[in-house]
């Protein structure tokens, strides 16, 4: 039974009130308000319109209030039957956000400290036939941190080292502080009879292309320990046959089974196969009494992690089903800070966005949460790749304190056996950046403790590991590995996160090295990612605006201005002339909101494909681009590709071709000769020929040339070396676009400049529009000059756009089909075309409406 839906609600002051007469049954609650469960205090209380939507303007400072409350829920549930001898009723707590103490008909039946795992009560005792009641009080935070000792680390906030709770509620470099509270999750009642299937492990352990062989094991819990119990697992097709069937009597509390399964059909990425789905079904039987069953989905897949390539070099590469699979994605962080609130179909738009954006791995952060299981089902089905931290960021932790290291244990289990199963999962990291930034932050002197919480990563997880996930990759760190005396972030070895770029962090540094920022316009700049040869590149990026309807949505008139406080607010990271310094080099200073949305916009989209394309051409060295980040918790400024209402940025965009499996790529630097390549992630060879143009932003071809190409599958293979004079025919090289395509291979056309944004010589174009409502199409043609940077804006959140943010030769024509994910009506009379260099304010005209 899953109590999901409206309990009541309400605060009082630490102390106000007896817990006990709170949590009576027959507790009157008639003034309390209505907030849902799943949920958090604060969505309860903006719908009954007690606090302001807190991500307008400032309104997050208005609802601090909130933290300083205990915060009561009440809800009640009917129970048919009681548990008899052998029989069992529970209380299964998906999510309790943080410190909650839980009665059942008046009795606390336990506290939970850990907002990142789930809780099991067992009620046999209390529950009762008919009508029962929960009451569930938390604390504020406060009264459990307030006598802890602080450490010397701890971003953003002293508080959180003793607090399991997800580290970006207390705010960080992109998002606010929002403290939630309240039952996030999903809560069920179950009842049992004399046994249950406790939990379910499935594995691959072999493939071959004729048969697999997946290896369950089943814990079971009996209540009535004399009785014969079987168990039977079917594994079935999409089309309901069964592919294996099993059957044991389940003699101790666990099981085991070996399956083959001929001819198997196997769980690929999206991009290099289908991700085929398996069902598998276990039912605990009494004699033919049913019992108990568990059903989940089933990928059969091996997975490694090569830390060595076949010639014995350093890698760092994802094995699937025996083929190296090039990880292209980003960096996952929580889809709002209100966790508990956050609608499922949010999890699944946002992982359809990724595989649409040519993804194949995501790495869930580890300042978010241990996410839900519909994201891990989505991934399952979309065949993208889930990296998955442990839930320790950029902090020391107790790792000295007996209870701390209990509840840490508790929840690493938790979510080892919870998430285990799924295909998706391909590695476990320990942490975010503690390793690295312990040695960075004691060779600076900012830490003189000792490393607390190590023992976290290095052994606890570990040793949970191998016994419940022995077959799973495991890497303590992220970025983690060194080699001849190199920090942690050492190209060389392991993965790699890249904060040159946009932070200015000055590489290569040996370890105990105090660390340098180089806060200039060469010091940020995005040209910095061709230094680097990592052989895995898990973290690097850089801030774009969030899209006008985003921002404009969330700020009070008037406040939608470059430089503006509200603008500034929007921007939690520290140094804001960062950001400038990398448009200063690229772009250009903004001037007015319009230009900053526009330039740092491109200086993304451009920078992440100068860093992309460059990784994949050493794709023989180089294994994977996990692009800091996918997506926003607030309407905020950020590095983020996708915007909090479901906009992606430019870079989104381009991304869709520079994480195409096939790449075209120019390689040039000013004054060098040019390098054109084709990089191939497939896992087939590919042939055909590879166009070359070069035009004036008239559009007039000045120099063209084919190549004959044969990519062998995995490879990275330079055709051509030109020489900068012969292919500009005379034209200076701020005077060209240079295209590169393909008639005969399946790979996106990739366009490139040869001189910066703020160095071309582009003139000022007009654009024709044409809107066809009926079709929801958008046809537009560059008229006089080459367009840049070509952008349709509608004021609506998650509307999708086939393309944006292109580029038009003049005479080009581009049609734009727009819809909204969910079907929703679109705004088509506020469609909004424009280019980076448009002569004046294009006119949208109509060819059909609806009305
Ligand atoms: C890395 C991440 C995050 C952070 C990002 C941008 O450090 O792991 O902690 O938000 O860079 O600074």
């Amino acid at each position: 039974m899953e109590l999901s839906g409206i309990w009541k609600l309400m605060h009082f002051d630490v102390g106000e009130k007896n817990p006990l007469e709170l949590a009576a049954p027959g507790f009157d609650d008639r003034f309390w308000i209505g907030a849902s469960v799943p949920g958090d205090v604060h969505t309860a209380l903006v719908e009954r319109g007690i606090i302001d939507p807190p991500y307008y303007g400032h309104n997050d400072i208005k609802s601090r209030w909130i933290e300083q409350k205990e915060w009561w829920y009440r809800t009640t549930f009917t129970l048919d039957q009681v548990s008899e001898a052998g029989e069992k009723t529970e209380l299964h707590f998906a999510g309790l956000d943080t410190f909650a103490t839980i009665y059942v008909n008046g009795h606390e039946i336990g506290r939970t400290d850990n907002m990142l795992m789930s809780h099991h009560f067992d009620i046999t005792r209390i529950a009762r036939k008919g009508w029962n009641s929960i009451a569930i009080k938390f604390d504020p935070l406060s009264l459990h941190h307030k006598d802890k000792e602080l450490f010397d680390w701890s971003s953003y906030t002293k508080e959180r080292p003793w607090i399991r709770k997800a580290a970006m509620n207390f705010g960080w470099d992109w998002g606010p502080r929002m403290v939630t509270v309240g039952v996030w999750g999903k809560v069920h009642v179950k009842q049992y009879r004399h046994a249950k299937i406790e939990h379910i492990g499935t594995v691959t352990t072999a493939l071959s292309e004729v048969k697999a062989e997946v290896h369950v094991s089943a814990a079971i819990k009996k209540f009535l320990k004399q009785a014969d119990y079987r168990l039977t697992i079917n594994i079935i097709e999409r089309d309901g046959s069964i592919a294996a069937a099993a059957e044991q009597p389940v003699e101790q509390t666990g099981v085991g089974f070996k399956l083959d399964i001929p001819s198997p059909r196997l769980w690929w990425t999206h991009d290099l196969g289908e991700p085929y789905l398996y069902r598998i079904e276990v039912k605990l039987y009494e004699g033919d009494d049913l019992l108990d069953t568990y059903e989940e989905a089933l990928g059969i897949r091996t997975l490694e992690l090569a830390l060595k390539d076949s010639q014995g070099r350093n890698s760092f590469a994802f094995i699937l089903n025996g083929v190296k699979v090039y990880a292209k994605g980003a960096n996952w962080i929580p889809a709002d800070h209100l966790i508990g609130s956050i609608p499922d179909q949010k999890y699944c738009d946002l992982i359809d966005l990724a595989a649409e954006g040519q993804m194949n791995m995501l790495r869930v952060w580890a300042g978010g949460i241990y996410e839900k299981d519909v994201f891990y089902e989505a991934c399952d089905r979309k065949g993208i790749l889930v990296w998955q931290d442990f839930a320790f960021a950029n902090a020391l932790f107790p790792d000295f304190n007996r209870d701390f290291m209990d509840n840490v244990r508790r929840e690493v289990v938790d979510n080892v056996l919870r998430l285990r199963n799924h295909p998706s999962l391909a590695m476990w990291c320990g942490n975010n950046e503690i390793d690295w930034l312990y040695d960075m932050k004691t060779s600076s002197g900012d830490i003189r403790s000792p490393f607390y919480g190590e023992s976290i990563y290095h052994e606890l997880i570990p040793e949970v590991l191998e016994v419940l996930d022995p077959s799973r990759p495991y890497w303590p760190s992220s970025p983690y590995g060194a080699e001849s005396g190199q920090d942690a972030n050492d190209p060389a070895t392991g993965d790699r996160h890249n904060w040159q770029v946009w932070h200015g962090s000055v590489y290569p540094r040996q370890y105990g090295e105090e660390p340098v920022l180089d806060y200039s316009i060469q010091g940020v700049t995005f040209k910095n990612y061709k230094q680097d040869y990592a052989l895995f590149s898990s973290e690097f990026g850089m801030h774009a605006s969030a899209n006008r309807y985003t921002l404009e949505k969330n700020m009070p008139p008037g406040e939608f201005y470059w430089g503006s406080q509200e603008m500034a607010y929007r921007n939690k990271d520290t140094n804001h002339q960062k950001g400038i310094l990398l448009m200063e080099g690229y772009t250009g200073i903004p001037s007015d909101i319009e230009e900053y949305m526009n330039f740092s916009m491109l200086t993304q989209a451009e920078g992440l494909k100068y860093g992309i394309e460059h990784f994949r051409r050493n794709n023989d060295r180089n294994s994977g681009a996990l692009v800091w980040q996918l997506n926003d918790s607030w309407p905020g400024t950020s590095w983020a590709m996708i915007d909090y209402e479901l906009l992606p940025k430019a870079s989104y965009y381009y991304g869709k071709r520079f994480f195409h499996p096939l790449l075209l790529s120019l390689e040039y630097e000013a004054g060098e000769p040019l390098r054109l390549w084709l990089v191939n992630d497939t896992p087939d060879s590919v042939s055909g020929v590879i166009d070359l143009k070069v035009y004036t932003f008239d559009g007039e071809i000045v120099y063209a040339a084919s190549y004959d190409a044969q990519a062998d599958p995995i490879s990275s293979t330079m055709y051509a070396v030109l020489d900068e004079a012969e292919i500009l025919q005379g034209f200076g090289p701020s005077e060209v676009m240079i295209e590169l395509s393909s008639g005969s291979l399946q790979v996106p056309a990739n366009r490139s400049y040869l001189r910066d944004p703020k160095d071309l010589s582009l003139e000022k174009t007009h654009l024709h529009v044409q809107v066809d409502e009926m079709n929801s199409t958008v046809t537009i043609t560059a008229i006089d000059h080459m367009a840049r940077f070509v952008k349709l804006e509608l004021p609506k959140g998650n509307v999708k756009f086939s393309d944006n943010y292109f580029d038009l030769l003049p005479g080009e024509q581009k049609v734009v089909t727009i819809t909204h994910r969910h079907g929703e009506d679109l705004p088509w009379s506020e469609l909004r075309v424009s280019a980076l260099n448009e002569a004046s304010a294009t006119q949208v005209k109509q060819t059909s409406r609806i009305h």
